[in-house]
């Protein structure tokens, strides 16, 4: 039985370990190796004349980061990290690795994010990169309790569809025998269809696929979205829910991760208190008018530079509300009183855009003119607009990207860092 390094202690007497080699420090007589896994760093200390000489061997021999089973006596040092050192009795290396490394997995200050990528599998070794990792499985994990407990049942929709859903230029051909399809930009017409299929709260945790061009620090041309969508709700219904959700997020990180982030140099997690503010549209856009150079005005999207201005005056989460209907997609339900603005939202972090969300549209009719209105043939959404004939709730939801959320939980530079395997413009290998 092997013990995780983090339950070495003074106290255990014997312990066998099992990690990879993260430093070795030869001072002739003596020599330190540094042996890490998952949950910590143990020092084993190795005086040649004193452990038996196969030890001696291979520990010599040994190169960094290989993966090597160690047994021996645990004493107490004030020396060693966490106080504890193992002397060997037995030391055996499982697998050997090259060197020299492609990349310096102790190395203090990291490589560039294209090389860490390359080698994933040794840049994700790094405990400051394992704790974001453990960070997004606790987060997804949260999620899905957290809807379970409100009563959503979790959908799986899919990926390989006939129609765009987000707008026609971000889409994903793929060729699917004799027909043209596309890889799915949001399970958003599928959701709405489940509304009319009477499942009142569904959601979905999976991926959405955005030909994006441009090489961004937020955007992901692969990227995982946590979709919701109620019946009977409107768009205050699920902000509340969105904001709850987040808040709970937070929480479960911090109860169930400190000692990742501990170990990966993160601070602990302030939990952003709720409701978040409400920041109409209008008064979103004269705050950016006042904070950038470039012109601003009614009807026009928020650029990141508008983003950052608006986030350093608010300070924390906050919703943008009430849309120009012209800017939103057609499944987002105008005000009766003022069709020019719509029920929409999205969810800002200072840094960015963190979901978006509205009440939908659950006429037939108005559906059918607001995709002419955008455009689009409403003969190629009949399948979504069918059960639009045949008794609809009312309904509202919301799509939070995953990456977005965990990058700014984290404080993270860029999306990338929070996906393991990040698809962009230039990158589809590893
Ligand atoms: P939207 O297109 O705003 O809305 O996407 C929702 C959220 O998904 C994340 N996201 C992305 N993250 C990284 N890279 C990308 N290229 C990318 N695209 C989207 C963002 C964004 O806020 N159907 C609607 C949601 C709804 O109304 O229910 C939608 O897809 O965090």
């Amino acid at each position: 039985m092997r013990t995780p390094i983090a339950k070495v202690t003074p106290g255990l007497e014997h312990a066998k370990v099992v990690g990879f080699v993260h430093e070795i420090r030869d001072l002739g007589g003596l020599t330190f190796v540094l042996l890490r896994d998952r949950t910590g760093i143990l020092q084993v200390t190795v005086p040649k004349k004193r452990v038996p000489p196969g030890v001696a061997e291979a520990v010599r021999s040994v190169s960094r980061e290989s993966v090597v089973v160690v047994s021996g006596k645990i004493a107490a040092t004030e020396k060693a990290p966490g106080g504890r050192e193992l002397v060997p009795s037995s030391f055996e290396v499982v697998s050997r690795a090259e060197s020299p490394l492609p990349l310096d997995v102790a190395e203090k200050v990291p490589a560039e994010i294209d090389t860490r990528l390359d080698v994933r599998f040794l840049d994700a070794r790094r405990p400051r990169i394992a704790a974001i990792f453990e960070v997004r499985s606790a987060v997804l994990h949260e999620v899905a309790r957290f809807l379970h407990r409100h009563e959503f049942v979790q959908i799986t929709t899919p990926k390989i569809v006939a129609a765009a859903t987000e707008g026609g230029t971000e889409l994903f051909p793929i060729a699917y025998f004799e027909k043209e399809a596309f890889l799915n930009q949001s399970p958003q017409l599928y959701k709405q269809m489940m509304m009319g299929a009477g499942f009142e709260k569904v959601f979905e945790i999976g991926p959405i696929f955005r030909a994006e061009e441009h090489n961004t620090t937020r955007h992901l041309n692969e990227a995982t979205s946590i979709d919701v969508e109620a019946s009977f709700a409107d768009q205050e219904d699920v902000m509340h829910l969105l904001e709850d959700l987040v808040s709970s997020c937070y929480g479960h990180v911090a109860a169930t991760c400190a000692d990742a982030l501990g170990r990966g140099g993160f601070e602990p997690l302030d939990v952003p208190r709720t409701p978040f503010p409400r920041l109409p549209y209008t008064e979103a856009i004269e705050i950016a008018a006042d904070g950038i150079e470039e012109p601003i005005g009614f009807g026009d999207d928020l650029s990141p530079a508008a983003e950052r201005a608006i986030g350093e005056e608010m300070g924390g989460h906050y919703f943008v509300v009430d849309w120009p209907t012209a800017i939103r997609p057609y499944y987002a339900m105008p005000y009766d009183d003022d069709p020019s603005l719509c029920r929409a939202f999205d969810l800002m972090h200072p840094r960015m855009e963190l979901s978006s969300g509205a009440q939908r549209v659950h006429d037939h009719e108005m559906l059918e003119r607001q995709l002419v209105a955008k455009g689009l043939d409403p003969a190629s959404f009949e399948f979504y607009l069918r059960p639009f004939r045949y008794g609809m709730p009312p309904h509202a939801g919301w799509g939070l990207g995953v990456e977005r959320f965990v990058m700014t939980m984290l404080g993270l530079s860029n999306v990338r860092e929070a996906v393991l395997f990040p698809r962009d413009r230039h990158r589809l290998v590893p």
